[in-house]
Parts: structure tokens; C-alpha cells; sequence
């Protein structure tokens, strides 16, 4: 494997700064972005000073302004966060073509072959986060590292404002005490898992051998192995239009009744939810839902279901059920997803979010 250098910058507090930029006023106060507090709205995200008092993305705005009574609540301006997403971008162009946007505030970037400051990547990430400062007076945050999970990692370690390096040499110690909730895939749900194994981090795992991996993972037995060691091939990839999100598992064992099928519904939609969550578009995009089965002769058959409301794990557990009725027998394989429609922009009034 060739080395990479590898920059993963993620923008500080993204809404949220975007919104003290246009409004001075707010800096300094305690500000979330979300609905009103009397909806069933949750926080896109909060500032730093909010996030003292535990108000975070993800918190419904009635709990925010009960943890922290002068909290600011600006609804999102997504056309805005668009706009200003894409001058960072404009930003990172000059250093590299290779980016993957991962979001409207994050990124890869592959500088392996960019030759500014004499092929620093640490410099380079130092001066992409000082034009970002001077020229859109934003902040931002990177991870530098060989490949994309550790940078990503990274960027979080020297939040906000700062960058964190892990050259190649550094690699075997910064995976060691990592958690094992810093790969990416493990959800609340596997944490949990491999919690009551005794599996805490990446050096627990390593000490698994690859037929006990395969016993918890499964068909991700071999990225667990790599991943624990810090090794992640991935390249930084610029990405075309997706047309669906989707996750399936094949099971070892086949599946013969409905409550079995259900079963394993929580553990798939929490991994579709992630995949989801990895750029906003998606959910922007949103125009269908559907449910796979395959059955032990191979034949495969998927329910679709129109729509542009986020789902529930309620919504996937009814399309089951339904398609359980068609033919009642043993499945192999559970799958589940969401149909993208083709533009962005026909589907910017965000109510979907709320
Ligand atoms: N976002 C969201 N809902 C979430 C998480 C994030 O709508 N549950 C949006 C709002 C964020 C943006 O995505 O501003 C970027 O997400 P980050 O996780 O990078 O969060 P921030 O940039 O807000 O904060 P940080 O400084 O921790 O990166
Ligand atoms: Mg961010």
C-alpha cells in the first residue's frame, strides 16, 4: 500500500457559526439551531457556549431551553449553510481535486500529491483552516493522517479550531486506547454488544482472531481486523449523484417467522440511519422507502413505498409486515433503504427535518 496523506477537516459548530457570522450579535451567547421549543423539534446543532450547559445536536429544542433557559433557538437557513459550504469548498480546491464531501461542513481531502509547503500535510491543513478564517471568518477543524478513518478520528481531537496529526509512526499507539465506537459503523446498538463481550477498544480487538471476529461481524469481520490496526484502504473518492441508501444482512441461519424478521430490524435501521446521516442531501433528497427479502431459493422481492417523510422504525416494521403476507417463508436476507430523488434543490423546504 502506498502512503497517503490524508485531511479530514470538519467545520466548528457549522449552523450555528454560520448563523454568528451573519448575526454578531449572537456571539458570546448560548445559541441552538432547531424549531420552537412548544414543537416536537430537535437541535441541528448548538454552539460551544450552549454546549456547556448540555444543550447538542440531536436534543429537543423543549429539553435545550430547560437546560439552559437563555438558549438562542434560530430555526435553520439551509440555503444559507449551502452557500457557505460551497466558498469552503471553493477553498480546499485550491490545494487538491481529490475531496469527498461527507457533509455540508466535513470532507476528505487526499493531499498525497500536492506539493505546498514542501508536501506538509500538516502545514497545508494549518493554512486551508487560516483561509477559511481570514476569507469567511468561519472556523474549522482537521484530522491529518494516512488514511480516511484516522483522520477522521482526528479531527475531533483538537475540536474547536485546532488540528491533530497521526503520522504513520504514531499510528499503532493512537489505535490502542481508542474506543471501539470510533469505527465507523459501530452505533449505539454494537457498542453496546461488544461492551458485555468486554471489547472496550481497538486493542481488545486486536487480540481477537479473525474467526472470532467473524462470529460478531460477520461480513465486517475483515474491516474490524484492519481497522483495529489502523488500517483503512479506502480512497478519497469525488463521488457521483446516489440514487439509493440501503443496508442488508445475509444471515447465517435462515429466518422462519415474522417476530424473528422484526428482531433484527433495530440493528439494521440504526446502521441505515447512520449511512444517512453522512451527507444532509440525503435526507433532502428522500423520496421512497423499501424492504428486501431474499429467500432461501435465492429469489429476491422488495416492497416500495413513496414518500418524503424521514421514517420511523415503525414506517420499515409495517413494509415488513406487508411483505412477510406476500409469501410467508424462511429469508436469508433483511434489507432495508431509502430512494434519492435526482435534485437537491426541489426539496429545500426543509419541513422534512422537523
Ligand atoms: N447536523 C444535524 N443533525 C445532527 C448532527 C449534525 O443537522 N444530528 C448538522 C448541523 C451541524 C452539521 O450537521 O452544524 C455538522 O455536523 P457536526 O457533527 O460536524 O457538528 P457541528 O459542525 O455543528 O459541530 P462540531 O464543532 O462538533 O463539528
Ligand atoms: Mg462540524
Amino acid at each position: 500500500m502506498s502512503k497517503r496523506k490524508i485531511i479530514h477537516l470538519d467545520m466548528d459548530c457549522f449552523y450555528a457559526a454560520v448563523e454568528e457570522k451573519f448575526h454578531p450579535e449572537l456571539k458570546g451567547k448560548p445559541v441552538g439551531i432547531g424549531g420552537p421549543p412548544n414543537t416536537r423539534s430537535v437541535l441541528c446543532t448548538a454552539n460551544y457556549e450552549a454546549r456547556k450547559y448540555g444543550v447538542k445536536a440531536a436534543l429537543p429544542s423543549s429539553q435545550a431551553v430547560r437546560k439552559c433557559p437563555h438558549l438562542i433557538l434560530i430555526p435553520p437557513n439551509f440555503p444559507l449553510y449551502i452557500s457557505e459550504s460551497k466558498k469552503v469548498r471553493e477553498i480546499l480546491e485550491r490545494y487538491t481535486t481529490k475531496i469527498e464531501p461527507l457533509s455540508l461542513d466535513e470532507a476528505y481531502m487526499d493531499v498525497t500529491d500536492c506539493e505546498l509547503f514542501q508536501g506538509s500535510a500538516t502545514l497545508i491543513a494549518k493554512d486551508i483552516r487560516r483561509a477559511i478564517f481570514e476569507e469567511l471568518n468561519l472556523t474549522a477543524s482537521a484530522g491529518i493522517a494516512p488514511n480516511k478513518f484516522l483522520a477522521k478520528v482526528a479531527s475531533d481531537w483538537k475540536k474547536p479550531n485546532g488540528q491533530f496529526a497521526v503520522p504513520p509512526e504514531n499510528v499503532a499507539e493512537f489505535v490502542r486506547t481508542l474506543p471501539v465506537s470510533s469505527i465507523f459503523g459501530v452505533g449505539k446498538v454494537t457498542a453496546e454488544k461488544l461492551k458485555n463481550k468486554g471489547l472496550h477498544t481497538c486493542e481488545d480487538i486486536q487480540k481477537l482472531e479473525l474467526f472470532e471476529l467473524k462470529k460478531i461481524f460477520g461480513s465486517r469481520a475483515m474491516d474490524f481486523f484492519n481497522l483495529s490496526r489502523g488500517i483503512d484502504d479506502r480512497e478519497v473518492i469525488v463521488e457521483g449523484l446516489r440514487k439509493s441508501v440501503s443496508v442488508e444482512e445475509t444471515y447465517n441461519q435462515d429466518i422462519d417467522n415474522l417476530d424473528a424478521i422484526l428482531a433484527k430490524l433495530p440493528e439494521l435501521f440504526e446502521d441505515w440511519n447512520l449511512r444517512m446521516d453522512r451527507k444532509p442531501e440525503y435526507r433532502e433528497r428522500l423520496r421512497g422507502l423499501h424492504v428486501k427479502f431474499k429467500y432461501t431459493d435465492f429469489t429476491a422481492s422488495t416492497r416500495d413505498f413513496s414518500t418524503t417523510e424521514q421514517p420511523s422504525m415503525a414506517i420499515f416494521e409495517k413494509m415488513i409486515r406487508e411483505q412477510w403476507e406476500k409469501r410467508k417463508t424462511p429469508i436469508r436476507l433483511l434489507g432495508i433503504g431509502a430512494r434519492l430523488g435526482e435534485s437537491e434543490q426541489d426539496s429545500l423546504q426543509l419541513k422534512l427535518l422537523f
